[in-house]
């Protein structure tokens, strides 16, 4: 009785520091394969719960669960003998990154967060590149973070401004000439980096026109939902004169987009889903470069439906008495 007692007590205990020093654990996919949803696995993923939750059998059943053919036990195993042994967990990761599950997957992305940053960077990198699954990678390009971010506040939409501002000249881009790569690990910002002017497009980028979905696109993919890169150099005319404020518009890209110019990052336009026909603009002021060659760099998430510069992109050059 005693002994059940330390039991109950010791499961308690280690609930409670498990909560406590564990990531928050996405809740379990509903995708998980269908035999693994059948009364028998359901009967012996509890019956390994039982022996995982008992502290003799605990670490014999971990090591178990971990060869398990479902792979909801085998994240179960995982969850807890990080809980028990961080170092056994990476070292189990490293070794299983081509798991190929789903579950097993998001979870090592998470469970990576508490590596030192150049493991963590060097793992999460394997791991996107050994999966095919969009959670995963999605998993995985959340976990290494995202570093661009910029408030970019334009001075025609600056609400501290209180001097009138007119256009003087509206420069549209060309909607022809635009080059497009899929990024499906998530990654493009770090290698290659396809915001740096210096990383050209290569042959076998297609080219696509702006001003429609990227689905109606040949090249991009009927039901390409994901991260694509859009990137366009353009002969940008002398600075039209009288002018002292400039910006970059889109009328709309669905869903949502990273702006580089010249290589510099000059803003986001990040609302989801609800941003997907929002117009957006970009104070460019110091990033332009008149009478010469620049290169806009956009990289565009499009989760559902249509995705890309579905509408037209200008530089608008206006006058301000400030
Ligand atoms: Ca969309």
């Amino acid at each position: 009785m005693a002994k059940l007692k330390f039991g109950r007590r010791f499961a308690a205990v280690k609930a409670a520091v498990a909560a406590v020093c564990l990531p928050a654990v996405a809740a379990v996919p509903a995708d998980v394969p269908a035999a693994a949803s059948s009364g028998a696995a359901r009967a012996a993923r509890a019956e390994i719960r039982r022996a995982i939750a008992g502290p003799a059998t605990r670490k014999e059943a971990i090591k178990r669960a971990l060869t398990s053919d479902d792979a909801v036990v085998r994240r179960f195993a995982l969850w807890n003998l990080f809980a028990d042994d961080r170092e056994s967990a990476f070292g189990w990761m490293e070794t299983h990154v081509n798991d190929g599950s789903r579950p097993v997957g998001v979870l090592m992305a998470e469970l990576s967060r508490q590596m030192p940053e150049e493991r963590r960077m060097k793992f999460l990198g394997r791991l996107a590149e050994a999966t095919e699954d969009e959670s995963v990678r999605l998993a995985c390009s959340l976990a290494r973070g995202f570093p661009f971010r910029r408030d970019n506040v334009p001075v025609s939409l600056n609400p501290v401004n209180d001097h009138a501002v007119a256009l003087v000249k509206s420069i549209p881009l060309p909607t022809d000439g635009w080059r497009f790569k899929h990024d499906l690990t998530a990654e493009g910002h770090i290698k290659p980096g396809y915001q740096k002017p210096e990383v050209k497009p290569r042959k076998s980028w297609p080219t696509v026109k702006i001003g429609s979905f990227w689905e109606d696109c040949p090249g991009v993919g009927r039901n390409f939902n994901g991260i694509g890169w859009y990137r366009l150099e353009w002969a940008v005319p002398e600075k039209p004169e009288g002018a002292n404020v400039f910006e970059l518009c889109f009328d709309g890209v669905d869903e949502e987009a990273w702006v580089w110019l010249n290589g510099e990052y000059i803003g986001q336009h990040t609302e989801g889903v609800a941003g997907w026909n929002k117009p957006f603009r970009f104070d460019v002021a110091k990033e332009i470069r008149w009478g010469v060659t620049n290169v806009v760099v956009v990289r565009v998430n499009d989760t559902a439906n249509g995705g890309g510069i579905h509408k037209g992109v200008r530089l608008e050059a206006m006058r301000c008495d400030f």
